[in-house]
């Protein structure tokens, strides 16, 4: 009789108690090196620029949960497969569960961020499953005396003490012992695994809630700006109903970052450093932070990433303190070409000094009239108009350096991306969406030009027909999108739209089709309209 599923689900069992012990173990100091955490992490890192961007291109924004899921499946797998083996072979199940647990220390080990104790939880989970998996296979079955020869089968006598039902399960040939399932073992052994496994996930949350920077958010006050910016003016929207809004509210805006477990800092305990290639280094506190000059600034942000169409782009009023006054407290020493900008996660950015003034860049401490939300990088952030986030717009900063892009490269630097990448000029088509009744239409979007003087002309061809000017909506400053839209009599067919956008500079942007890697997809935005 076949009972490895039986083995099989104690190895899963046995695998899932040991990582909610790890999880716990990594609760006490940074959620971040819980084993799962840390494997997945450095399945991410590890790719080259290719592999990833079809992955950003093919899951979006879900790439993380799929590389989590993928990580979950191959542990339930090799789980399953040294349970069936530990059938036979009780110890090298057992040592499947330690290996596994020197993977994820081996994981640990390579984050950015560097620990002693980063590989502890994953060993801990190691030792856990192992243990786990041992007592199972010990509790669950048992040596009886063998009645007569190997021969016995499912049906032992009754009396065999205590267990409900006893069915072979080896007999070694001549042996005078057969081990047997016991069904009373199994299900206590299981069972308390799984009690005490899902008490060590219920503690390792609750830890982890205290851990979290939502009381500090929640606490901190953002001060006036010294130069408040006037409302932004209702003609910055285009009269068109169901178009996207112009400034992104916070739950909606775009999220991109490597972070798994989102950096938790409290305001109160965050600091950023100046250092590296200048005269006098130093290091500011948050309170340091908001007795400075603050400003308030419309800005649109978006990603090397943002596929031609695509989402990644939002706007929002930012709060912050100019950099380039904070930069000249430091005084950089001439030789240095980048601003290395370091994540309290280690995730690190590089920002071309050259030119870097015209850009206005602050070190922002709100949203929308909010403190950061925690996922756009509470308490502090860079926001620089203009270049593109992955070289700009560091979220949790805590350092920043003046150095070489020789000396220290930056993380998507060295995945093969661009280290001069200003937001290319580009313009989407947001509307209509989904199927046309043939009649009077409207067909409306976004552009932008932030390093080139703003939007100063949008047209659209319908079926490859002249470019028409659309109607541009207010654009407030040159640093956010500009909305347009256009008339559109929609006759009953398939219809191409095209868009494209001209700079205050008139330069019109390339319909050259490129690539997101190494520094922005350029081409127009062409849509298929479905008039029924
Ligand atoms: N700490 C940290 N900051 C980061 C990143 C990151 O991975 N880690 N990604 C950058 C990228 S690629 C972009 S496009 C912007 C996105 O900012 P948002 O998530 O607030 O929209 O954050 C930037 N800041
Ligand atoms: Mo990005």
């Amino acid at each position: 009789m076949n009972r490895g599923w039986v083995y099989a689900v104690l190895g899963v069992l046995a695998a899932a108690f040991g990582v909610a012990i790890g999880t716990l173990a990594a609760a006490f100091f940074d959620a971040a090196f819980s084993p799962v955490e840390v494997v997945a992490s450095t399945a991410i890192d590890i790719p080259p620029a290719e592999v990833k961007e079809w992955a950003t291109s093919t899951f979006g924004t879900a790439t993380k949960s799929v590389v989590v899921g993928c990580v979950v499946a191959v542990v339930i797998a090799v789980a399953a497969w040294a349970g069936i083996q530990s059938r036979q072979r009780p110890a090298f199940g057992v040592q499947v569960m330690l290996i596994a647990g020197v993977v994820g220390a081996v994981a640990a080990l390579l984050r950015p961020v560097g620990s002693l104790l980063a590989p502890v939880p994953s060993l801990v989970a190691g030792g856990a499953a192992a243990l786990a998996l041992w007592l199972m296979l010990r509790w669950s079955t048992r040596e009886v005396a063998a009645v007569g020869t190997v021969e016995v089968s499912e049906a032992l006598p009754a009396e065999s003490a205590g267990s409900d039902a006893v069915t072979v399960l080896t007999a070694t040939e001549g042996s005078a012992d057969v081990r047997v399932i016991d069904r009373r073992g199994l299900l206590l052994g299981a069972g308390g695994v799984v009690i005490v496994g899902a008490a060590a996930l219920a503690g390792a949350r609750w830890l982890q809630d205290r851990a979290s920077a939502v009381v500090s958010r929640a606490a901190a006050l953002l001060p006036a700006a010294a130069e408040p910016l006037p409302a932004v003016p209702a003609a910055a929207q285009a009269p068109v109903p169901g178009m996207t809004p112009f400034v992104t509210p916070n739950a909606d805006f775009y999220r991109i970052d490597t972070a798994l477990i989102v950096p938790q800092v409290d305001a109160e305990d965050w600091s950023l450093t100046f250092d590296g290639m200048v005269t006098r280094p130093y290091t500011i506190t948050y309170a340091d932070l908001l007795a400075m000059p603050m400003v308030e600034r419309d800005v649109t942000i978006m990603c090397v990433s943002n596929p031609i169409g695509g989402d990644y782009i939002g706007t929002a009023r930012w709060l912050g303190t100019p950099l380039m006054p904070l930069l000249a407290n430091a005084g950089i020493e001439t030789g240095a070409d980048q601003l290395l900008s370091t994540s309290v996660d280690g995730w690190t950015c590089s920002t071309p000094l050259d030119g870097l003034a015209d850009f206005e860049p602050l070190l922002a401490i709100g949203m929308n009239g909010e403190p950061l939300p925690i996922d756009h990088g509470f308490p502090v952030r860079m926001i620089i108009p203009g270049l593109y986030g992955f070289i700009s717009a560091t979220k949790w900063v805590t350092r920043i350096q003046a150095t070489t892009y020789a000396a220290e490269p930056a993380y998507w630097t060295v995945r093969g991306w661009a280290t001069d990448a200003p937001v290319l000029t580009g313009s989407r088509i947001d509307l209509p969406k989904g199927r046309v009744t043939a009649g009077p239409t409207v067909i409306a979007g976004v552009a932008w030009a932030m390093a080139g003087d703003g939007i100063s002309r949008v047209e659209v061809s319908v079926d490859d027909g002249a470019w028409q000017d659309a109607n541009l909506a207010e654009q407030p400053t040159p640093r956010t999108w500009r909305q347009w839209w256009l008339d559109w009599e929609a006759t009953p067919g398939e219809h191409t739209v095209a868009v494209r956008a001209t700079n205050g500079l008139g330069e019109v942007q390339t319909s050259e089709v490129r690539d997101v890697v190494p520094s922005g997809a350029t081409g127009y935005d062409v849509r298929v309209i479905d008039v029924a």
